[in-house]
């Protein structure tokens, strides 16, 4: 990667891995709370707390994590950005830094403990969303700079097949505009003259709904650059080769039409939006599980193809062939299998009937520290490990790298214990975003205090890890021995078949994308608003 663009997305992983300890920080007072051997000092609320925690895990670490990641990619596959880019990507991560820093300042002086999710009822102070649009718009802004480079490679290389990292770069920021176009309209229109005193109320359902058109997708956001890690990285790794281009293609474009029209399926329960509308976006929620299949089979060929041919015998001796010791793969690695149960979980989520019984239980909160907290994350730390001495000119030894496996191990063991007790006490019946109570002495809450001693543990065992992980991270930036570490990137397999053109048509693509769009959504939108009782929208379409 180009030294100027190092810069740049090193500029984004510092900021990541700064949000990983202040939130991880926050994730272990919110344990110790709800075990109930703890109570926050100094009249902190819980619910700020909590908000510090999802806000900087599941928007800053991740969005930043993302974005600084991207623009490696980007530059090591299409080549390094023009200054005029680079200067767009700059001005994109200022804008966002000034919006989390403003947002920040908010939820710590209490004004805004309104969630990650940030919908309506809760109202923050308005400083709280016109910072996340803050982000939101650098972020569009980074993503650009990103974006022109894949178009500058296209001009200069017309009728070649672009390099896959830069395709999948480009299919994430596809999907991220079109989505937080939804949370942008619900945070103009409706929640910054609400909190600004300009109309006194507005409509709950559509606000709920404006954010889950987006918040779906997010989750997607999060995950397809850990599937680039899988499918151009772990070959390399393992010293295998990606055995089908058009295959990873697929995926993703599957993911980019499939992640927005689902929102919905965060909303089965609620009145208001009619049964039809709900049944179909999870019919489409369905459909969105089928590019995950399609990489687990692939990446499961992929690891089982190298091991036989290192000398793998019988039914599973190819397994032992592959680099356990190598943190860059074992991370990654051990979050696909973390993946299994938590995409079945996502699918019981996504199931009718069983929502009923688990929407708004801690369970949800178990199946999103499977997803994002471990498959996710983990993949993030297993590259962050080669991709922070890439950018930095050190290199990786095999004293961090120890260090490293022993992290994701000890991210493992704490993620099983916390979560698998969130999902046992979420079919009790426990409730998510809730400090601890007895309940007036309930008996259905005494079953739940086990568990929540549980998740304390979980919890103080990943708070550990995370400053193992913090430890690892400085070594990497400022005392690592000087060297050249690889970025690993798999070639195509030979005899592999070609990539048909049809699959990066984007204009084919994003006119589906738009029609699942508007057929998953207007009629519910239009519902919600010709139906609020409050008329607060202010709008009749029939
Ligand atoms: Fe989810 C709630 C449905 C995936 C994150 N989800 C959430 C929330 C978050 C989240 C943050 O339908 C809470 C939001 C809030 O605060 O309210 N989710 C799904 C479905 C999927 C899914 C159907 N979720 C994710 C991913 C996330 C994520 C990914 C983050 C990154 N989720 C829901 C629903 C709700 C929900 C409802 C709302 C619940 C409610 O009522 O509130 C699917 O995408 C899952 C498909 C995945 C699979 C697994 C494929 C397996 C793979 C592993 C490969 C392993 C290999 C190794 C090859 C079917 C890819 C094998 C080797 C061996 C040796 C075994």
């Amino acid at each position: 990667v180009d030294r100027r663009d190092a810069k740049l997305a090193l500029a984004h992983i510092y900021v990541a891995f700064i949000a990983l300890l202040l939130g991880g920080l926050a994730g272990l007072l919110q344990v110790f709370v709800r075990s109930g051997q703890f109570t926050l000092p100094a009249g902190i609320n819980y619910y700020q707390i909590l908000t510090v925690h999802g806000v900087l895990l599941g928007l800053i670490l991740t969005t930043y994590f993302i974005l600084g990641f991207q623009t490696a990619a980007i530059s090591r596959t299409s080549g390094p950005l023009s200054n005029k880019q680079r200067t767009i990507g700059w001005v994109g991560f200022w804008i966002m830094t000034i919006g989390t820093a403003a947002a920040a300042i908010m939820v710590l002086l209490n004004e805004a403990s309104v969630l990650y999710t940030f919908y309506a009822p809760l109202q923050a102070h308005w400083i709280y969303y016109l910072g996340l649009a803050l982000v939101v718009v650098g972020s569009w802004t980074v993503s650009l700079s990103q974006g022109l480079r894949y178009i500058q490679w296209r001009k200069e290389n017309k009728g070649k097949t672009s390099p896959l990292l830069s395709f999948m770069v480009v299919v994430n920021n596809l999907m991220w505009f079109v989505c937080t176009l939804g949370v942008a309209a619900e945070v103009l229109f409706q929640l910054l003259p609400w909190s600004l005193g300009l109309v006194e109320r507005v409509d709950v359902l559509l606000s709920r709904t404006l954010f889950w058109y987006f918040g779906h997708a997010l989750v997607y956001f999060w995950l397809l650059p850990a599937y680039m890690i899988w499918y151009t990285v772990l070959p390399k790794i393992i010293g295998a080769k990606i055995f089908s281009d058009s295959l990873a293609r697929l995926a993703f474009m599957l993911f980019l039409l499939f992640s927005i029209p689902v929102g919905v399926h965060h909303q089965l329960t609620e009145p208001g939006i009619d049964g039809f509308w709900k049944f179909l976006q999870v019919v489409l929620t369905f459909f969105v599980v089928v590019p995950s299949l399609l990489t687990a089979f692939s990446m499961f060929a992929t690891f089982e193809m190298r091991g036989r041919e290192l000398g793998g015998k019988g039914l599973f001796g190819w397994f032992k062939k592959l680099p356990w010791k190598d943190s860059r793969f074992l991370l990654p690695f051990i979050g696909m299998v973390a993946f299994i149960p938590g995409g079945a979980g996502g699918i019981v989520n996504a199931s009718y009937q069983m929502n009923e019984l688990i929407h708004n239980t801690i369970w949800v909160t178990g199946h999103f520290h499977l997803t994002v907290a471990t498959t996710v994350v983990l993949t993030y730390f297993g590259a962050a490990f080669w991709l922070i001495p890439h950018l930095t000119g050190r290199v990786l030894t095999k004293k961090m790298n120890d260090l490293a496996v022993t992290s994701g191990i000890m991210w493992t063991v704490g993620m099983f214990i916390m979560s698998s007790a969130m999902h046992i006490a979420g079919l009790l019946g426990a409730p998510r975003r809730s400090e601890y109570s007895t309940y007036g002495g309930s008996e259905q809450a005494a079953e739940w205090i086990p568990y929540q001693i549980a998740q304390a543990v979980g919890g103080t065992i990943l708070f550990i890890t995370i400053l193992l992980i913090i430890g690892i991270v400085i070594n990497l930036i400022w005392f690592a021995p000087k060297g050249e570490e690889e970025f690993p990137l798999a070639e195509l397999a030979h005899g592999a078949e070609k990539t048909p053109a049809i699959l990066e048509n984007f204009k084919l693509w994003g006119v589906i994308l738009v029609a699942l769009i508007l057929i998953a959504y207007t009629f519910p939108i239009f519902d919600i608003i010709n139906n609020s009782p409050l008329g607060s929208t202010g709008y009749k379409f029939w």
